[in-house]
């Protein structure tokens, strides 16, 4: 009878066990995401949509919310992967992270000319701005806790990029995104978001960008850390000081792309999240095209563990973590910087079963416990 009544306890121990997932193991920490991409928004899979549930409490989507995909045309917007997404969440019962209001890529020319293609006022792109922004927020009120309001704003040497965003309008495109949010929905959290935040230069151009906002009375919830990070850049020290500097601001901090790439960066294309720079192929590029050697495997899983050890060191300054995509047969890495590699970034394989980087990143928390 004890006999069975302790096997009854182990199996039912192992089976709580393995029903946790990062969601649960980090619930005291942060909030755990992850991407929805077109396909699994448009073609739920079961598999999927356990995935979301097991793991994750905080849902993005990857492309369906950018402009050019959801008000492609002035004809008029196409909510239906952006709907789908909501749908999705309150499957998994995940929260939802708006990506991205206002950005220099994937916005349609015709958002800045006017009928005879040539540039419109800034008073007319202000007004597109706020319509804009107030259309999506307005109608994804009771979903969207947060939006990624202005997204990749900076140069690496922490200057203003230029945009059509900053021709037309100026310097103060930024600033007037950041109202207009504000306005449409006063309860949303409101972020700036860029990559390589890690690098000096890029940091303190954040700093100076969201303490100039905050100077001006502007809403700025929080500051996401893209973090497309590789095996071995940045280093540890970098993030952590980024991470340091973003909450000495007052604002929350955001790891909000997080993937690992294990492949060679291509010395042409500038390290970060650029798109608009691909290298050509190269067999040399793509050394792992079969299969990831097993101590690489090990490299990444110590790549994550530390990495993890320090966002749960730092949990008081950082409400969220999101990986950028589910498994790594839908990670964006495969195809940039160089089209058409075989690259390891994420937690789950390309079956969706969980690599040793899961475990690792899942035995933080104990380990720290102890
Ligand atoms: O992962 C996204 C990829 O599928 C798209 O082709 C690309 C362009 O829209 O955007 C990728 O996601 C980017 C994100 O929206 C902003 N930060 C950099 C990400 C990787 O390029």
């Amino acid at each position: 009878m004890v006999k069975s009544l302790s096997l009854l306890v182990g199996v039912l121990c192992a089976s709580m066990a393995s029903a946790q997932g990062l969601k649960d193991i980090y619930q005291d920490a942060f909030l755990i995401g992850s991407i929805a991409s077109h396909q699994q928004l448009t073609h739920p899979d079961a598999q999927t949509r356990a995935l979301f549930q097991r793991e994750f409490n905080v849902l993005t989507a990857e492309n369906d919310m950018k402009w050019q995909r959801i008000y492609p045309s002035p004809e008029g917007y196409n909510f239906a992967a952006a709907d789908a997404l909501m749908q999705q969440a309150e499957d998994c019962q995940c929260q939802v992270v708006g990506h991205t209001l206002i950005w220099h890529q994937q916005t349609p020319d015709w958002v800045f000319e006017d009928e005879s293609g040539k540039p419109v006022s800034r008073e007319v792109l202000l007004s597109r701005m706020q319509s804009h922004i107030s259309t999506l927020m307005t109608r994804y009120k009771n979903d969207v806790y947060g939006w990624d309001v202005v997204n990749e704003a900076l140069n690496e040497d922490g200057t203003l990029r230029d945009s059509r965003w900053r021709d037309i309008i100026g310097d103060d495109y930024i600033a007037q995104a950041f109202r207009f949010a504000a306005e449409a929905d006063p309860d949303a959290e409101l972020y700036y978001n860029d990559y390589n935040l890690n690098a000096p230069a890029k940091r303190d151009g954040a700093v100076r960008l969201v303490k100039s906002l905050l100077a001006q009375g502007i809403k700025v919830s929080g500051i996401g850390m893209q973090a497309h990070y590789m095996l071995h850049s940045p280093k540890v020290s970098q993030v952590e000081a980024s991470i340091q500097a973003f909450a000495s601001l007052g604002v929350e901090v955001m790891i909000t792309e997080l993937d690992i790439s294990v492949l060679p960066f291509p010395k042409q294309a500038a390290i970060g999240a650029e798109i608009s720079e691909i290298a050509a192929y190269a067999e040399e590029l793509n050394p792992y095209a079969k299969q990831l050697p097993q101590e690489v495997q090990t490299a990444l899983a110590q790549r994550y563990q530390d990495l993890f050890t320090l966002f749960y060191q730092h949990r008081k300054s950082i409400s969220r973590v999101t990986f950028w995509g589910t498994h790594d047969g839908t990670s964006w890495k495969n195809n940039w910087p160089v089209r058409g590699r075989t690259d390891y970034p994420l937690l789950f394989d390309r079956d969706g079963k969980p690599k040793p980087a899961y475990d690792a990143v899942a035995t933080v928390p104990s380990v720290m416990a102890q």
